[in-house]
């Protein structure tokens, strides 16, 4: 619990791109602040996380997943997060361009615009760059999502932020979805007509009523 002690709200956040990228040297990076250079290719791994974002107390989950290609339990995954980290090495082109069809993978599976943060890892490698910055943001502002470059190895801060930033997109649009909707104006409209037809005083003739014998009440569309 923060020095607060506010009680924040849970994210559960998935990692994904190409094979070799970093995913686990970047969630290894956020959860240690270390960095090992030699990983096993990655099976599914779960992390769970409490820290402190905004002097809240949060939980995270971070599913740190294996980048083979997509399968039938990737889409449990999808359906399972609220939001998800997109992530390439600048060094290699082909998992840059992965990425427009793990985003439109995802949007498909959400039925909706996927909570998202793009990153490009490995920016100590510059030598070896294949892919832009420009590149890299305007993909991210195609997918209307935060972008980040970052290395692993060299532990930049960034890793912590767009981890955090992710957390609190999750978090403003969970609070959305949880108000209330508001009525619709038809709806409205329908409860005024009904007070005036039901008030003592008024003489105006009822409406015609239905079989049912209740009132029916045109509302303007
Ligand atoms: N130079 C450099 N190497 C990195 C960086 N991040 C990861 N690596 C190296 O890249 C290799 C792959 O890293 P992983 O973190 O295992 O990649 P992954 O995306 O989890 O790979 P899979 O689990 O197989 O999908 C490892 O040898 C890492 O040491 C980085 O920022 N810079
Ligand atoms: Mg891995």
């Amino acid at each position: 619990m923060s020095s607060t002690g506010k009680k924040g709200s849970d994210s559960k956040i998935v990692v994904l791109g190409k094979a070799g990228v970093g995913k686990s040297a970047l969630v290894v990076r956020f959860l240690t602040r270390r960095f090992i250079w030699e990983y096993d290719p990655t099976l599914e791994c779960t992390y769970k996380h409490h820290t402190t974002i905004d002097e809240e107390s949060v939980n995270m989950e971070i599913l740190d997943t294996a980048g083979q290609e997509w399968t039938i339990q990737r889409e449990g995954h999808v359906r399972w997060a609220d939001g998800f980290v997109l992530v390439y090495a600048i060094s290699d082109r082909q998992s840059f361009e992965e990425i427009s069809n793990i985003k439109q993978n995802l949007d498909d599976i959400k039925k909706t615009n996927s909570m998202c943060v793009l990153v490009g890892n490995k920016t100590d490698l510059c030598h070896e760059r294949k892919v832009s910055y420009m590149e890299g943001q305007n993909v991210a502002t195609d997918m209307s999502c935060a972008f980040y470059e970052t290395s692993a190895s060299e532990g930049g801060e960034e890793i912590s932020e767009f981890f955090h930033e992710l957390h609190r997109e999750i978090k403003r649009r969970k609070q959305v979805e949880a108000k209330p909707r508001r009525r619709s104006s038809a709806h409205q409209v329908r409860n005024v007509l009904n007070k005036m037809f039901k008030s003592p005083g008024n003489k105006q003739q009822m409406s015609p009523t239905s079989p049912t014998g209740k009132q029916q009440v045109a509302v303007p569309p």
